[in-house]
């Protein structure tokens, strides 16, 4: 870290200068050297008016932007700034009013505490121009407060596209004028209505984010067959599905009026969404309902198309062209990149490098999601391990390091079926046939499966700043104790400038089950070392995970529908526990001897904290069941503090060996996350 700056994404270029900038104004005041547009206006007086909140103090803001910019974003903008810092004020210099508002970002970081601001001179750009963060609203739903809150924070990291998913087999969230029986039919009540949807895009365009809705079709689509069973290509009513997984529900290629149908909606969407980009999905479809139509089968006949994919490729090509009409371009998940497929159409990679590489030898340009998938509970070192641009024996490099990661060895047969399973479904790269396409950028995506409304923050801030940096900020930026240092710092900057603050989020929802805050605090030294089980263990469970591994396709029950309350424990901590990514750090100090005082203080306390939440855990237990449910990890984890303590000491026997073995298998749906790096110490010590 350059001397304690906090900064995330890290700039491209920054210079500290000898000058301090002193806060002695109650707050900021900006002057105008360039053009003064609303806009500026209003995001700034936000900006300054949550910087100063947290500190209430502040000095001369001078902006001097260039020029005006048009209404919304659009991918290519120009988001460079200069961010100068001397004694006299601050000063944010931008071509453009979103390089102006990338640049207050970084100002608010650096506001973060503090009654002084470092001189600095900073150049900024960044590396990708699609910065994304993909949110499955269908689910589950996702609230517009939710979503507003995520954009103020998307801003302070500097990300600049909101991917809304708003329709899958579980519910039809966009309200469309046209067609209010899908939305009032195909959901539980929930759902963003066109006005809702304008509110989003409003706020995103002052802060200078895109927002990509997303219609997916023809696969996940059981919900849309309740008000419109005709559009199936098994025309049965269906009620939105209460279940996860691939359907069977799609949509009839062969009918003329589904066309027209999808063209209106795209009317409607093109109203609410100004984007250029308009994501039809297309990901997982199931072949069984085209294979088994009569009618489809003579279409696919009629017109020569050998089988689902060239019929699903003749599907996409009506897209892409309605989409035309409406001036919008076809955006899709990697199924989508085939032969006739206008290129201006966007492909969005999910199942691992070849997907990305076989669309851009295709000629599409292409968004990169593989390695940024949140709700895999990943620690935030994974995910920003993988770079857009990742040669492909790199990403295979990277995978396989994955696999062998010792945080995951409980799911790594899943993780191996995985690979072999992607890597089968994307062969036959047939390039040359088109000049390559770009790599545009990435998107962390946040399906919502086991997210609701409530649990939303927690399962993504704790990591996705990770994931912006490395959209953001050059290649070579990529130390990885030193991202969780200024990862811990966003924490605070989140709180003051986007009212998203994780741990009194965990304190209310554990309030909801009965835990008062100061039980909170005795059972946290136990939150903090454990999280939810990776990949896909909870969302599968363990007899589907098993079924899949051993090669079967047949549907196995899995844990979780959407009625499934999520209430316990595993719902509430965070999928990456922040304290474990330092515990790791004081222990790998200790390993190779260079721990200082507050490191031995931290294993320290750990080993008390340790002991003390067994206490807890059994006082709590007594009343409420979700922590009951936690008396075997509870155990295993106070045993522990006797391993610490040994390796402190040295004096580690066989038995702290057993105990630390132990503590590496899954506890249900709990993993104790400190475990492997515990095991890697008692082996050294
Ligand atoms: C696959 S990723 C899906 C989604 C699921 C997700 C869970 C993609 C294009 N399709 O429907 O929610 O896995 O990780």
């Amino acid at each position: 870290m350059t001397e304690s700056l906090a900064l995330m994404p890290w700039p491209r270029r920054v210079t500290r200068t000898e000058t301090t900038l002193a806060l002695t104004e109650p707050g900021w005041s900006i002057e105008w050297a360039g053009v003064r547009t609303l806009r500026l206006e209003r995001t700034l007086a936000r900006f300054v008016e949550r910087m100063a909140r947290a500190t209430g103090a502040g000095a001369r803001l001078t902006i001097d932007c260039a020029a005006a910019s048009a209404p919304y974003p659009d991918l290519d903008d120009d988001e460079s700034y200069l961010l100068k810092i001397d004694a006299d004020e601050a000063r944010v210099t931008a071509a453009t009013e979103w390089g102006v508002l990338r640049g207050m970002a970084t100002l608010a970081q650096m506001h973060a505490d503090g009654r002084t601001l470092p001189g600095v001179l900073i150049a900024d750009a960044p590396r990708f121009a699609w910065r994304g963060l993909m949110v499955d609203g269908a689910r589950h739903f996702i609230s517009v407060g939710t979503l507003l809150r995520t954009l103020d924070a998307m801003a302070l990291i500097k990300l600049n596209v909101l991917h809304l998913h708003l329709t899958d087999d579980q519910a039809f969230r966009f309200g469309s004028r046209t067609f209010p029986e899908l939305a009032a039919l195909g959901s539980d009540g929930n759902y963003y209505s066109e006005d809702d949807l304008g509110e989003v895009v409003m706020r995103a365009a002052e802060l200078g984010i895109r927002v990509v809705p997303e219609i997916d079709v023809p696969g996940h689509t059981t919900s849309w067959l309740a008000a419109h069973p005709e559009w199936g290509a098994v025309p049965e009513t269906r009620q939105p599905s209460t279940r996860f997984g691939v359907h069977s529900a799609c949509l009839d290629p062969t009918r003329e009026d589904i066309y027209d149908a999808l063209g209106q909606l795209f009317d409607d969407v093109a109203r609410v969404f100004p984007d250029r980009f308009v994501h039809v999905g297309g990901d997982e479809v199931n072949p069984k309902w085209w294979s088994e139509s009569p009618v489809v089968q003579r279409f696919m006949r009629e017109r020569g198309l050998a089988d689902v994919d060239a019929l699903q490729n003749h599907f996409n090509g009506r897209l892409a062209d309605l989409l035309i009409e409406r001036g919008r371009m076809l955006m899709g998940w990697d199924e989508i990149a085939h032969g006739d497929l206008p290129r201006t159409s966007v492909v969005q990679s999910w199942r691992g490098g070849p997907s990305r590489d076989r669309a851009v030898a295709q000629g599409f340009d292409c968004v990169f999601s593989a390695g940024y998938y949140l709700d895999f509970f990943y620690p935030a070192d994974l995910h920003y391990a993988y770079d857009p641009e990742s040669p492909a024996d790199e990403l295979v490099r990277l995978d396989e390091r994955v696999r062998a990661d010792p945080r995951l060895a409980h799911v790594r047969d899943g993780l191996g079926w995985a690979a072999e399973f992607a890597g089968r479904a994307i062969s036959g790269v047939e390039p040359g046939v088109a000049p390559p396409g770009r790599v545009l950028g990435g998107e962390a995506c946040m399906w919502a499966e086991l997210v609701t409304d409530d649990l939303f923050e927690v399962r993504v801030w704790g990591r996705l700043p990770a994931v912006a940096e490395r959209l953001w900020s050059p290649k070579a930026v990529r130390d990885e104790d030193d991202m969780y240092l200024r990862l811990a710092q966003t924490r605070p900057l989140l709180r003051a400038c986007a009212d998203i603050d994780i741990e009194a989020r965990q304190r209310m929802l554990f309030a909801s089950i009965g835990i008062a805050s100061a039980e909170f605090d005795a059972l946290k030294p136990l939150f903090d070392a454990v999280e939810p089980t990776k990949w896909y263990s909870r969302l599968l469970g363990a007899a589907a995970l098993q079924a899949r591994v051993a090669g079967s396709t047949a549907q196995v029950d899995r844990p979780y529908d959407v009625r499934t309350p999520l209430n316990r424990v595993v719902d509430f901590i965070e999928p990456a526990s922040p304290w474990v990514a330092r515990f790791n750090a004081a222990v790998r100090a200790a390993i190779d001897e260079s721990a200082d005082d507050s490191d031995r203080k931290l294993l320290i306390e750990t080993a008390a904290g340790w002991r003390r939440q067994r206490d807890a855990v059994r006082a709590v237990g007594e009343r409420v069941p979700a922590i009951a449910e936690l008396e075997a990890v509870s155990q295993r984890l106070a045993t522990l503090a006797d391993a610490i303590e040994a390796a402190l000491t040295d004096h580690v026997g066989a038995a702290h060996r057993a105990s630390v073995a132990a503590a590496k298998e899954p506890f249900g749906e709990l993993l104790i996350a400190a475990a492997p790096a515990l095991d890697d110490w008692i082996h050294t010590a």
